[in-house]
C-alpha cells in the first residue's frame, strides 16, 4: 500500500496538538527522541519532524506531500499548498499593538511609523488595504521588546493569551488576521495518496464531530 509522509514540527507551539491527533486517530508511532523521521505502525504513513516555517515549503515541492502548520506561516510564505482541513488548535491571531500609554484612534495613526514584524508580508497586505504606508522592520524574534528599546513605534505579532504584549506594556490595537493549525497537501497529489489522506481525513473529521 502507497505510505503518505507528513511533515510536522519537530518542536513547538503545533508538535503537541499535532502528536496528539495522530494519537487520537489510532495511529500508533514510536518517536525517539532526535529523530527526524518515523514511521506508523498501523497506518501507511511516514512522519517527517521540521521547523514549521520549512513545512510550507517542504509540502509544495511534494518532499512531504501533507503537513500540519500554522495558516499565518502558510500564508506568509506564499507557498502553493492546498488547505484540506482546519484542525482547531494552536489558535491565535496575528495583531498589532502598541505602547500602552500611546493614544490611538485608528490605524491612520501608523502612517509614517515604524511596526516591527517577523510576519512583513501578511502586515504589508493588511496595511495596502487600509490604504497605510509605514516602515515594516522585519526581525526574526523577540518583537515585543522592539517600542521599548527603540526599535519601532509598534509590534505585529501573534498574540494568544495577549500575556507577552501586556508584560512588555503594549496593547493591543488590530487583529490583522486569525489562525489556527491547518492540514495542507501538496497540489495534484496522485490518486494513491489521496486514498490515504481521504482516510485520514476521515478519521479527523469523526473524532471533530464526536468532541462537537
Ligand atoms: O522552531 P520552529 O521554527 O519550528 O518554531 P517557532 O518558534 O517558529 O514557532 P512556535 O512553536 O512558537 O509557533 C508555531 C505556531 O504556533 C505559530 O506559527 C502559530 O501558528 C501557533 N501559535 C499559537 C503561536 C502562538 N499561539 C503564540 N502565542 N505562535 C507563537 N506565539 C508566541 C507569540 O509570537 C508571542 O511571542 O507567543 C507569544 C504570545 O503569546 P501570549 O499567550 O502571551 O499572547
Ligand atoms: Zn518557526
Amino acid at each position: 500500500m502507497t505510505t503518505i509522509k507528513l511533515a510536522l514540527q519537530k518542536k513547538g507551539r503545533l508538535s503537541e496538538g499535532s502528536m496528539d491527533l495522530i494519537r487520537r486517530c489510532g495511529i500508533k508511532v514510536q518517536n525517539g527522541i532526535g529523530k527526524l523521521k518515523a514511521e506508523a505502525s498501523n497506518f501507511p504513513i511516514e512522519f517527517l519532524f521540521l521547523r514549521d516555517d520549512d513545512i510550507p515549503g517542504y509540502v509544495q515541492d511534494g518532499i512531504a506531500d501533507i503537513g500540519i502548520v500554522g495558516a499565518n506561516v502558510m500564508v506568509e510564505k506564499d507557498s502553493h499548498v492546498e488547505v484540506v482541513h482546519h484542525l482547531g488548535f494552536s489558535k491565535c491571531r496575528l495583531s498589532i499593538a502598541v505602547p500602552k500609554d500611546q493614544e490611538y484612534n485608528g490605524i491612520q495613526d501608523l502612517d509614517g511609523k515604524s511596526i516591527a514584524t517577523s510576519y512583513p508580508v501578511l502586515l504589508k497586505k493588511y496595511l495596502d488595504e487600509q490604504g497605510v504606508t509605514a516602515d515594516i522592520h522585519e526581525i526574526s524574534g523577540s518583537v515585543e521588546i522592539a517600542p521599548s528599546i527603540g526599535l519601532a513605534d509598534a509590534v505585529c505579532d501573534l498574540v494568544s493569551t495577549g500575556s507577552t504584549l501586556f508584560q512588555n506594556g503594549l496593547k493591543e490595537v488590530e487583529q490583522i488576521y486569525k489562525s489556527e493549525a491547518v492540514m495542507v497537501a501538496t497540489p495534484d497529489l496522485a490518486e494513491d495518496k489521496q486514498a490515504v489522506l481521504n482516510q485520514l481525513l476521515f478519521r479527523i473529521k469523526a473524532l471533530q464531530e464526536a468532541e462537537s
